[in-house]
C-alpha cells in the first residue's frame, strides 16, 4: 500500500507486513475454520449460484406479471426488468454450509410491495424446488422466507424511482434512494451496506477470513445476536473491517489479535466509522449524536457506511457492553498466549460459561397452545422485547448486571386436558422437576428428527418427499392431542451481596408490553411465565452432552 493512502477515517496504526510467525498463525487460523466447517463445498457453492439464477428469472417474471396487471403493453412489461442482489453473509463471502441466502429483488416504480406478495408467492409456489414458504408482509422489513432447493432463502423487495430496472443498475449511488419510502430504503440498504463494507477494506481475502473467525468466536462466546442486545452479523463485519483499515497490510491472524486489543481500549462511546458520514438533501434520518438524544445514548456505536448512516448496535445494553468488553479482555489474554505457543485458536473459541457464571437466573417461558406458526410469531414477539426487560432489571436497585443468553430453547408437549398442560408448564424449566416431566408426551422437534436421520446416513440430506412423510407421521401420532410449545429464554444476573431485590415490577411491566398487541390478547393461548432459579436448578437441556453442571452447595456443618 502507498504510504499516503488511507482507508477510512483515520491513518493506519501500522503498515507492518506479516512475519513468518504471523504466517504460521494465519495457517492455523484457516485450519481451525476448516475443522469447524466454516466453509462450504464447491458443489454447494455451485448450487447457490444456480438458485440465484433461478430467482433472477422468477423476479423478472414477477415484474412482468405485475406490469401487465397494471395495463402495460407486453413489450413495456418485458422491458420493466427486475433485478436480484444479495446481502448478508453470502454477499460478504463469509457464509457457511447452513447459511441462508439473503436476497433482494429490485423493482421499478410501478411495482409495489403488495404486488411482491400477490405475484411472487404464487410464482414460487408453482416451482418444484419450493419446500416451505412463509410470507411475512407485516414485518418491519416485509419478507418471504422459504426453503428452496434445500437452501433457506430470505427474500425481500425494494422499489426504485425508475421505469425500468436492468441488470446494469448498481445500488452504489445514493441517488437510487430518491422518492422511496422507509421500507424500500431498509430493503435496499442491506445490499448497499454490504457492498460498501467490501469496498472499504484493503483486502477482501484478509477481511473474510478474519470475519469468519470473529463470527465463530462471538457465537461460541454467546455474544452474537442483535435481538438480545449484542452485535449482529453486519456490526461484527464493520468492526472487523475497521481493524482491516487500521492494519492494511496485516494478515487475518493479526487482524483477529488487534481486534481484541483495539476494541478493549476503544474510547466508547466514540463511534466506529468506516468512512465519514455522508449528508445530503435526501430526507432520511442520519445517525447524529449531537442532534439526537437517542443516538447520544448508544453505548458502543458502530455506524453503517452507506447513506443514510445508522447505528447497527443501538440495541447494546449497559450490561451487554460489560460482557462484550470482558470477552475482548479475554481475547487479548488468550491471544498473547497464542503468540507464545501456550494456547491455540481453539482455546479462544471455547464454549461460553453463561450457565455456570451467575448465581441467579430468570427463566422466561413464551408458551403457545396452538400451531407452530402461531408459536413462532409469539415467541418472536417476546424475544424482541427481552432487551426491554433487561434494561428494566439493570435499573432495579441492587442488580449490578443482567445478561440475556443469546439463544432460546424450544420444546413442545402433546397433551389432552388443560390441567395436564398447566402441570407441564408449572414443572417446566427447573432441574428439580425434570424427572416429573418425563411422564408427559414430549414432542420431538421436526428439525431435530431430520438432523438425526441425516446424521445416521452420513449427512445425506432428506428429500422433500421424505420430509413430508415424516411430517405426516408426526401429525398422525399426535392427532388426538393438543400441543403446547415452549420457547425458553434466560437472563443471568449479578446481585449486590445480601440485598433484597424486587423483580415483580420489572416483570409485570415486561409482560404487559408483550401482551399489548391485539394479535396476542388470547391469554390462554399465548402466555409468558417468568421463573427464578439458582444455577444448580437450571434445566439439563442448557448443557451440552458431557458438560458438567453446577452443583447445589452442600451445607457445611460446624
Ligand atoms: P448467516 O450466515 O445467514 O447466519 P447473516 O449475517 O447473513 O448470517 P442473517 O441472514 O440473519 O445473517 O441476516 C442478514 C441481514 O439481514 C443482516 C441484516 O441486514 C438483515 N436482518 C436480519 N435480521 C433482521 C431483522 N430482524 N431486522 C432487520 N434486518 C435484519
Ligand atoms: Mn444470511
Ligand atoms: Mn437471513
Amino acid at each position: 500500500m502507498n504510504q499516503n493512502q488511507q482507508w477510512g477515517t483515520s491513518r493506519p496504526f501500522s503498515l507492518d507486513r506479516p512475519t513468518p510467525a504471523d504466517e504460521a498463525l494465519n495457517k492455523s487460523l484457516f485450519q481451525l475454520l476448516r475443522d469447524e466447517r466454516s466453509f462450504e463445498t464447491h458443489q454447494e457453492t455451485e448450487k447457490r449460484k444456480k438458485v440465484i439464477n433461478v430467482l433472477t428469472e422468477l423476479a423478472k417474471q414477477f415484474v412482468y406479471e405485475a406490469s401487465i396487471s397494471k395495463g402495460m403493453s407486453e413489450s413495456l412489461a418485458k422491458d420493466a426488468g427486475g433485478c436480484v442482489y444479495t446481502f448478508g453473509s453470502y454477499r460478504l463471502g463469509v457464509h457457511g454450509p447452513g447459511s441462508d441466502i439473503d436476497t433482494l429483488i429490485v423493482v421499478p416504480k410501478h411495482v409495489s410491495r403488495e404486488d411482491f406478495f400477490m405475484f411472487m408467492v404464487p410464482i414460487l409456489k408453482a416451482r418444484p424446488e419450493l419446500e416451505e414458504i412463509q410470507p411475512v408482509s407485516e414485518a418491519f422489513v416485509p419478507i418471504i422466507k422459504m426453503e428452496f432447493d434445500g437452501i433457506s432463502i430470505d427474500l425481500i423487495c425494494g422499489k426504485v424511482d425508475l421505469a425500468q430496472v436492468n441488470s446494469d443498475l448498481t445500488l452504489t449511488d445514493t441517488s437510487v434512494l430518491r422518492n422511496i419510502d422507509d421500507k424500500d430504503l431498509r430493503a435496499l440498504n442491506g445490499t448497499r451496506v454490504t457492498d460498501d463494507i467490501l469496498k472499504l477494506v484493503p483486502s477482501k481475502t484478509v477481511f473474510r477470513l478474519a470475519l469468519r473467525f470473529i463470527k465463530l468466536w462471538a457465537q461460541k462466546r454467546g455474544i452474537y445476536a442483535n435481538v438480545f442486545g449484542f452485535p449482529g452479523g453486519v456490526a461484527w463485519a464493520m468492526l472487523v473491517a475497521k481493524i482491516c483499515q487500521l492494519y492494511p497490510n496485516a494478515n487475518s491472524a493479526t487482524i483477529v489479535q488487534k481486534f481484541f486489543f483495539v476494541y478493549y481500549n476503544w474510547k466508547w462511546p466514540q463511534p466506529v466509522l468506516l468512512r465519514t458520514i455522508e449528508t445530503n438533501k435526501l430526507p432520511f434520518r442520519v445517525w447524529n449524536p449531537t442532534k439526537s438524544n437517542q443516538d447520544r445514548f448508544h453505548k458502543m456505536p458502530v455506524i453503517t457506511p452507506s447513506y443514510p448512516s445508522m447505528c447497527a448496535t443501538h440495541n447494546i445494553t449497559e450490561s451487554n457492553k460489560t460482557v462484550i468488553l470482558r470477552e475482548f479482555k479475554r481475547g487479548i489474554d488468550i491471544c498473547t498466549k497464542i503468540s507464545t505457543g501456550e494456547m491455540t485458536w481453539n482455546d479462544l473459541i471455547a464454549k461460553h460459561d453463561f450457565f455456570h457464571r451467575y448465581k441467579f437466573y430468570l427463566i422466561l417461558l413464551a408458551t403457545t397452545k396452538g400451531s407452530e406458526e402461531e408459536h413462532l410469531k409469539w415467541s418472536g414477539c417476546v424475544e424482541s422485547k427481552v432487551r426491554l426487560l433487561v434494561t428494566k432489571l439493570e435499573n432495579t436497585p441492587h442488580i449490578d448486571l443482567a445478561q440475556p443468553h443469546n439463544k432460546y430453547f424450544e420444546s413442545s408437549f402433546a397433551y389432552k386436558t388443560d390441567d395436564e398442560a398447566e402441570s407441564i408448564l408449572g414443572k417446566f424449566g427447573f432441574f428439580r422437576t425434570e424427572q416429573e416431566l418425563e411422564k408427559y408426551n414430549k414432542v420431538e422437534n421436526l428439525k431435530s428428527i431430520f438432523e438425526k436421520i441425516e446424521k445416521e446416513r452420513h449427512g445425506e440430506p432428506l428429500t422433500a418427499e421424505e420430509k413430508n412423510k415424516i411430517v405426516n407421521e408426526q401429525k398422525e401420532k399426535y392427532n388426538e392431542f393438543k400441543q403446547v410449545h415452549i420457547a425458553t429464554m434466560f437472563i443471568g444476573f449479578e446481585l449486590q451481596e445480601k440485598q433484597p431485590i424486587d423483580l415483580a415490577r420489572a416483570c409485570e411491566e415486561f409482560m404487559d408490553i408483550c401482551r399489548a398487541s391485539s394479535e396476542f390478547d388470547d391469554g390462554d393461548k399465548f402466555s409468558i411465565q417468568i421463573k427464578y432459579a439458582k444455577s444448580y436448578d437450571l434445566p439439563n437441556f442448557v448443557y451440552d452432552d458431557g458438560e458438567s453442571r453446577p452443583e447445589k452447595p452442600t451445607k457445611k456443618r460446624k
